[in-house]
């Protein structure tokens, strides 16, 4: 046999690097295994959707005449990691090479490197081409820039993809058009219904599996309705261009209880599986806004989430890793409360969120930013428990996209190192950006006292007990000013609230 190509779960496309230059007599491995699960305790409904879309994705290749050598996670001889599958499968097709496409996370690379020292044949390791900025390119614009700004990387990815350009200036001549977004939901405004998808019989066999091996971790399993093959993910994004996009960018950063995805796209999950490719979605945003079918406020937005955001993160991942996962800047100790994983919260912003990503896996980006993240920033969790959190419920999380936003973004734990300064916030953006406060027990507007929202005493806390660390920010001037001018007593007394609110968090660490 010639070769034989090691296909992850998080490889589902037909043109991966790895397949490419695919012969007949080639084989497909793709292999179920329960580290992959494990290693973090992995949603129910994440591992469910991947081990369907991993399946369909066999059968897609299959019926394109491809030889798949497929492990189920029930399979009797199946040992439950890469290394061992690999091993068993080289064992039984006696491949002259083996080809893989660079992993998502740093402990997955590690392990290829290994295959090459320790495989009896030679293990090629290719780029990961999905990416429109590979390593050399992000390694190239971040070496010669102090400090590395989202914004023009995102510019320079603009004049290298052409996306909303004309000519050499960018559509409607600006490079952003955050100035008309930012919304707040007006009650008559209702989100669009989505499709949902029919689950077939390849993916009730998972479900069944999942909730037998995999029914303790966190989450739900019900009412599975997300795209699992490539045609049910291009389908669901003609819809969300046709139906959503024009309002993603007005309302992008508004939430409103019951509703977990107003106008957001939801389809991260199937981008960073493989299913659909970020250039297809760019493109045919950017088609949305020349048929004039959407407007421009709302496709460079979208356009800058996937083009800038997206490979930006990913360059910071591989730039920064492996020292990344333990950077703490802050040094923030305090463990995680197990209302995480209960939702049993009366902080009803958080109890919503929670509730949402246990039923789905999935929240939106300012639930994830300006809720929760701003949440664990303001409390001084660690860094390493929060990271665990956001890897283990969300069905889009690896740890190349997970990470600087845990770490960097939310977290200030690599001392800015793209952020200008700590998203901290009090209760004023998410009273200001939800429904969320008029179900609350607690009172957005009160500052201190009986009824006080938490984020305002801990916003404060948080301001006060980091100032030898941040005073020096000058995009803290305004604050640290402030907190200088506050009556000491009252500044005592918040600071007391804020103390007791974080001796009151119970985590025992069993979830
Ligand atoms: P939309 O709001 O519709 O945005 C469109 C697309 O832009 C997304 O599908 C995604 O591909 C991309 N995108 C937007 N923002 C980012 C970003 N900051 N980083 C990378 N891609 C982005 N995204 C993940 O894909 N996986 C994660 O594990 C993940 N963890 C996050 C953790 C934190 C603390 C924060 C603040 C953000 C995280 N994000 C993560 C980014 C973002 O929140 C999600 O991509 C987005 O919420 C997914 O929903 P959507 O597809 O509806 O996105
Ligand atoms: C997340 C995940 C899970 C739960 N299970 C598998 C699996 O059984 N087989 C597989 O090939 N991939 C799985 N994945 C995705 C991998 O964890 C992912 O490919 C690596 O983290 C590298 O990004
Ligand atoms: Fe969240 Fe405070 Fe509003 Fe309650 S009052 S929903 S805790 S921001």
């Amino acid at each position: 046999m010639a070769v034989l190509r090691f296909v992850l779960g998080d490889q589902l496309s037909r043109d991966l690097s790895s397949l490419k230059d695919i012969e007949d007599g080639d084989v497909v491995l793709m292999c179920e295994v329960a580290d992959e699960a494990n290693y973090v305790r992995h949603h129910q409904r994440k591992i469910a959707f991947l081990f369907s879309a991993m399946r369909h994705f066999a059968d897609d290749i299959r019926e394109r005449d491809v030889t798949v050598d497929y492990v189920t996670l029930d399979d009797a001889e199946n040992t439950g990691s890469f290394t061992e599958e690999l091993k068993r499968a080289v064992k039984r097709h006696q491949p002259d090479s083996v080809v893989v496409t660079e992993p998502g996370e740093w402990r997955v690379l590690e392990m290829m490197r290994d295959w090459r020292e320790t495989l009896d044949c030679p293990v090629e390791i290719r780029n990961d081409d999905r990416f429109i900025c590979d390593h050399e390119t992000f390694d190239k614009w971040a070496e010669g820039n102090k400090e590395l700004r989202q914004e023009y990387f995102y510019r320079e990815m603009r004049k290298y993809t052409s996306y909303l350009m004309d000519g050499n200036k960018p559509a409607e001549g600006k490079w952003n058009f955050d100035h008309d977004n930012r919304e707040p939901l007006k009650k008559r405004i209702t989100a669009p219904e989505r499709p949902n998808y029919t689950v077939d019989e390849t993916t009730e066999a998972v479900l069944d599996l999942v909730g037998k091996r995999f029914g303790n971790h966190f989450g739900s399993l019900e009412n599975f309705d997300y795209p699992v093959t490539r045609r049910q993910a291009l389908h669901y994004l003609r819809w969300f261009l046709d139906e959503a996009l024009p309002d993603f960018g007005t309302y992008q950063d508004a939430m409103r209880e019951g509703a977990p995805l107003l106008f957001h796209s939801h389809l991260s999950a199937l981008i960073n599986c493989g299913l659909l490719d970020p250039r297809e979605v760019c493109e045919r945003a950017e088609d949305a806004y020349r048929e004039g079918k959407a407007p421009i406020n709302a496709v460079e937005g979208f356009i800058r989430q996937i083009i800038g955001w997206r490979e930006f993160i990913r360059g910071v991942y591989w730039r920064e890793m492996p020292d990344y996962a333990s950077s703490n800047k802050l040094n923030a100790q305090r463990k995680l409360p197990d209302f995480f994983w209960t939702g049993e919260t009366d902080l009803n912003c958080l109890k919503q969120s929670f509730k949402e990503v246990r039923e789905s896996a999935y929240n939106h980006h300012i639930q994830r930013l300006m809720v929760i993240g701003n949440f664990c920033l303001l409390c001084g969790f660690d860094p390493r428990e929060v990271q665990e959190w956001y890897l283990v419920v969300y069905h889009d999380a690896y740890e190349w996209v997970e990470m600087p936003n845990v770490v960097g973004m939310i977290l200030y734990a690599d001392g800015g190192l793209f952020a200008s300064k700590p998203y901290a916030a009090s209760s004023n953006y998410i009273d200001k950006m939800s429904d969320y406060c008029g179900n609350c027990t607690y009172s957005p507007n009160t500052k201190v006292g009986e009824g006080a929202c938490p984020f305002n005493v801990l916003y404060w806390d948080f301001i006060a007990r980091n100032k030898d660390r941040l005073k020096g920010n000058p995009r803290l001037n305004r604050t640290y000013a402030t907190l200088d001018r506050m009556n000491e007593e009252k500044l005592k007394q918040s600071r007391k609230e804020a103390q007791e609110f974080l001796d009151g968090l119970v985590a025992t660490g069993d979830y």
